[in-house]
């Protein structure tokens, strides 16, 4: 009898709800996930992204020994290498001459030693991390409200709320596990009121009882407008004004000048707004990056808040701002002082009685003297030379920076460059001098910070492989190569932690909110057991809520108000570039996708860069449905899959940020993003540029499957992955001469057998490639866009020759399932639509009892929703 597999509790790597996962490691690779009931974030639900983990950390793909100017090396050689470049850069230029730009997706303990390393031993503040593509805003608006960086809240606040507003945030596919308990608040007690403020009609908008499709940007006139309303109104809580809040009336001021109609909104979704704010004392602002990622992020931050604390509506049950954060340990970096104008524990870089009560404490030759550069000026500093050894951790910023391109350029100019990643070729990684390869999440062992300040532990499921080691452990082994091995002498994680904690203690005393001081001297067993809490712990009261009474960080330990005059996005709209270019992200995947790309079934609900675009402009632009589009402006361009829908407004269209060089031929939309930033957050406007839009004028499309991976070599084309292999889309200015040979050349098999369909004469090919009897490749090209069933097709693979081969859909008695929109049971959006029109089906409930659909991880519950709202049948193919 085998023994059954150990059963792991480990933290979800994907978004900041943070949820709790049971891991069972199948003992070939793989591990089979569930949600773990325990864990105060999620009560055992998972989303398709959590519930698709065992499909994502096969070895295929790894990076699994370092590599040095494209060699594999021990570790040995590479770590020397390094430390010699940072050692001699440092001693030659000044240590601001190097820089490293990481992640909110490292663990804490690889966080705090990476800034241990740069901020105390360096002695530079030029460590940065992507959050400030992502929580910049949001931690400067607390801090300029609060004097540090607090989320007042819970995620119980989300239960007890009467009224909820989403600011710029797709809760329901980027946050789908929260969203679903809002669902249910809502489905329990129906007198609840969500309110969405987006420009886009997303799947969020499924529970909305008011959507505002506000301006983009606008958002801080419309917080100007509540604020003005509030006062005009009588409801201002004069009393928790009088004791905890200063700025009042400079704020009262700005706000009743600034203009409501830049909002773009209705009178009356205005006044239905004020009224169901205003009216309800248990309010929650739930906002993210359609607020943080704007050159006015901070500001809108601070509308929001001004209109909690006028009200004294923070800190209380089912009441307060709360910014949702994007990446698993977002929250933990900001703890940490991962950003470049941050020191450990929210102690201030700018303060120099902190910067010298850490230097103390680390005991460190050196200090950072005040903040290094942020990541569009770090960037632009690699650029122009001044940054001569970075050093790149778990982030792919010639994917993700703004003005992509030009990263991209400075990144391979730069005179040395490190990359940790866990990903062999990524589109960074491959501008890199040395590529060293981390243990990813599955091996990886420390602790993660949610939304909500739980934190809670990530644990190793399976071994590390190769020579791939934890991110701690590689920032450790280079410091100790630069002289400082006794400083950075841990023997695991917990001891980082212990650190950690103690060093907490001191920022405590010095009057700061993070204290986690009494797991000082945690021992390795109890670290190993940590179950998820949250801080505040020590001497302040265990785990609650803050600032109801009060008691807020600031010198006079009250409240800020801030004067807030709304700007529009920085990039005017043109008659050269005349579309507002809204960005952001898809249900099933993750950044830049080393990750989800892996799993089939995650890349079958969105498999190609699209640009969703509103029916009249398509039409106005001579763009086809399904067709492709060229968008453009002064700083890049990109290909997309026109996606026409009535839920954008005309004027401004989106694109999802996910597709990579290694994905697509022309996806990396932050190509086109303007790295304008914010004034005080520094945060870049990844929502807000402008572009010009064009049909790409195809001579032909096409689609193909493939055993192997392949790199088309075609003027347009995107790849997913599928069951058995590859699907591909094509297309291309001028039609192959011969097909057959373009075939050949396409999937690399020269010498299989074709079984071809092809009629030159109207441009239609089809053309089945076969080695040893089965199907290995498959084309259908065509001067339109490609109307065959994709699933069909991407079944055709390891079949042997038939008469309906090429047919390019299933007989009738084999249903075509359609696009995947349940990821979680592999159902089809033929299969529903069929299914609500053969058996009836009225309801979302009643599609999950037919079919299954929805009743995992209910992710995909507004697109029924959306169905059934249609009930239309639908092509097949997309
Ligand atoms: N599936 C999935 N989930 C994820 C991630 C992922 O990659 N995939 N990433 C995680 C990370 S790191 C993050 S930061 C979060 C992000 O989570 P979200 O912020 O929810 O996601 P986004 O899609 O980037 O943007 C949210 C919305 O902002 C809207 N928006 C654009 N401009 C404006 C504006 O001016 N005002 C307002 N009010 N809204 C505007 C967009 O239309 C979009 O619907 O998601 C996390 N969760
Ligand atoms: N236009 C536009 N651009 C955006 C955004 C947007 O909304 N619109 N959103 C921004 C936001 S909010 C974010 S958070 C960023 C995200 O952008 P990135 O951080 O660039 O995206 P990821 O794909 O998450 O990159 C993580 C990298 O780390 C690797 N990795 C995974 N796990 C580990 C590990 O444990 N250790 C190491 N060393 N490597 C690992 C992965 O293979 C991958 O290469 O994008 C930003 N860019
Ligand atoms: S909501 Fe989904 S992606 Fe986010 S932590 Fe939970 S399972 Fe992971
Ligand atoms: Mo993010």
């Amino acid at each position: 009898m085998t023994r059954a597999a150990p059963t792991i509790c480990t933290t979800c790597p994907y978004c900041g709800v943070g949820c709790g996962v049971l891991a069972s490691p199948d003992g070939a690779g793989g591990m089979e996930i569930r949600g773990d009931k325990a864990h105060p974030a999620n009560a055992g639900k998972l989303c398709s992204k959590g519930s698709a983990l065992g499909e994502t950390v096969d070895l295929e793909g790894r990076l699994l020994a370092p590599v040095v100017k494209g060699q594999e090396t021990e570790w040995d050689a590479a770590l020397d290498l390094v430390a010699e470049k940072f050692r001699t850069s440092i001693a030659e230029h000044g240590p601001d001459s190097v820089a490293f730009y990481v992640s909110g997706q490292l663990l804490t303990e690889d966080y705090y030693v990476a800034n241990k390393l740069m901020k105390g031993f360096i002695g530079s503040g030029n460590i940065d991390t992507n959050s400030r593509l992502c929580m910049a805003s949001s931690v400067a608006g607390h801090k300029r409200a609060f004097g540090t960086d607090t989320v007042p809240g819970q995620y119980e606040d989300f239960d007890e709320a009467d009224v909820i507003v989403l600011v710029g945030s797709n809760l329901a596919w980027c946050h789908p596990v929260l969203y679903q308990r809002i669902a249910a608040a809502k489905k329990a007690r129906p007198e609840m009121r969500v309110v969405v403020v987006d420009p886009r009609r997303t799947a969020t908008c499924d529970i909305a009882d008011l959507h505002l499709a506000v301006a983009p940007g606008a958002d801080a006139a419309l917080f100007n407008a509540l604020l003005a309303e509030i006062a005009a109104r009588g409801a201002v809580d004069r009393a928790y004004v009088a004791a905890h809040v200063s700025g009042f009336e400079d704020a009262l001021v700005a706000a009743q000048a600034s203009d409501p109609s830049a909002t773009g909104l209705s009178a009356a979704d205005l006044a239905e707004f004020t009224r169901l704010w205003i009216g309800s004392e248990r309010v929650v602002t739930i906002y993210s990056q359609g607020v943080n990622q704007s050159s006015s992020g901070t500001d809108k931050v601070n509308a929001i808040i001004n209109c909690h604390l006028a009200m004294g509506r923070i800190g209380k049950p089912g009441a307060g701002p709360f910014s949702v954060t994007g990446q698993p340990n977002a929250m933990g970096g900001r703890e940490v002082g991962g950003l470049a104008n941050m020191l450990a524990c929210h102690l201030d870089i700018e303060n120099a009685d902190h910067r010298d009560a850490v230097q103390g404490f680390w005991v460190s030759p050196a200090m950072a003297p005040g903040p290094g550069l942020k990541a569009v000026d770090m960037f632009r500093a690699v650029e122009e030379g001044r940054i001569k050894a970075l050093w790149i951790i778990c982030t792919n910023p010639a994917v993700s920076m703004p003005e992509a391109d030009r990263v991209r350029d400075a990144i391979a100019g730069c005179d040395f460059v490190v990359v940790s990643d866990i990903t062999a070729d990524t589109d960074t990684a491959k501008l890199a001098d040395v590529i060293l390869p981390a243990t990813g999440w599955g091996e990886k062992d420390g602790t993660v910070t949610n939304s909500e300040r739980c934190i809670s532990r990530q644990r190793p499921v399976l071994p590390a492989p190769g020579q791939a080691r934890h991110d701690w452990k590689i920032i450790c082994d280079i410091a100790a190569k630069m002289g400082w091995a006794e400083e950075f002498a841990y023997d695991g994680p917990a001891a980082i932690f212990r650190e950690y904690a103690a060093l907490s203690e001191v920022a405590g005393r010095l009057g700061r909110d993070f204290d986690i001081s009494d797991y000082k001297t945690i021992s390795d067993a109890e670290y190993e057991a940590l179950a998820p809490f949250r801080w505040p712990q020590g001497p302040m009261k265990k785990g609650g809520r803050f600032f109801a009474d009060g008691g807020f960080f600031t010198p006079d330990r009250k409240g800020r108000m801030l004067p807030i005059t709304p700007r529009a996005p920085k990039t005017a709209l043109s008659p050269q570039t005349p579309f507002r270019f809204n960005t952001g992200r898809v249900r099933d995947h993750w950044h830049t996708m080393t990750r989800t790309a892996k799993s089939p079934r995650l890349s079958l609900h969105m498999a190609e860069p699209y640009l969703e675009i509103h029916p009249a402009d398509a039409l106005r632009l001579g763009l086809r449905a399904a067709g492709l589009a060229e968008v453009s402006n002064a700083n890049g361009r990109a290909v997309l899959r026109v996606l026409e829908s009535s839920r954008m407004q005309p004027g401004s269209v989106f694109a999802p940020m996910h597709w990579t060089g290694q994905a697509a031929s022309d996806g990396r939309i932050d190509a086109l993003v303007a790295a304008h930033v914010d004034p005080v957050s520094g945060q870049p406007e990844s929502k807000g540029c402008a572009v010009q839009i064009a049909p790409y004028q195809a001579a032909w499309f096409g689609f193909a499957v493939s055993v192997n991976d392949i790199t088309p070599r075609a003027g347009y084309w995107a790849k997913a992955r599928s069951k058995s292999g590859w699907r591909i889309e094509l297309a291309g200015r001028e039609a192959p001469a011969d097909w057959e040979a373009f075939a050949r050349d396409l999937f690399a098999l020269p010498e299989a057998e074709a079984v071809t369909m092809i009629d030159a004469g109207r441009g239609l090919a089809r053309i089945a490639l076969m080695v040893e009897g089965r199907v290995s490749a498959v084309l259908f090209a065509a001067p339109e866009p490609v109307a065959v069933s994709r699933g069909h097709v991407a079944a055709l693979l390891g079949a042997s020759d038939q008469p309906s081969l090429l047919a390019g859909r299933a007989g009738a008695d084999q249903p075509d399932p359609g696009a995947i929109v349940c990821a979680c049971f592999d159902v089809g959006v033929n299969t529903i639509l069929a299914a609500i029109a053969d058996q009836g089906l009225a309801s979302v409930e009643a599609i999950g009892t037919a079919l299954q659909a929805g009743t995992n991880c209910g992710s995909c519950r507004p697109e029924l929703a959306a169905l059934l709202a249609s009930a239309q049948p639908r092509e097949a193919a997309e």
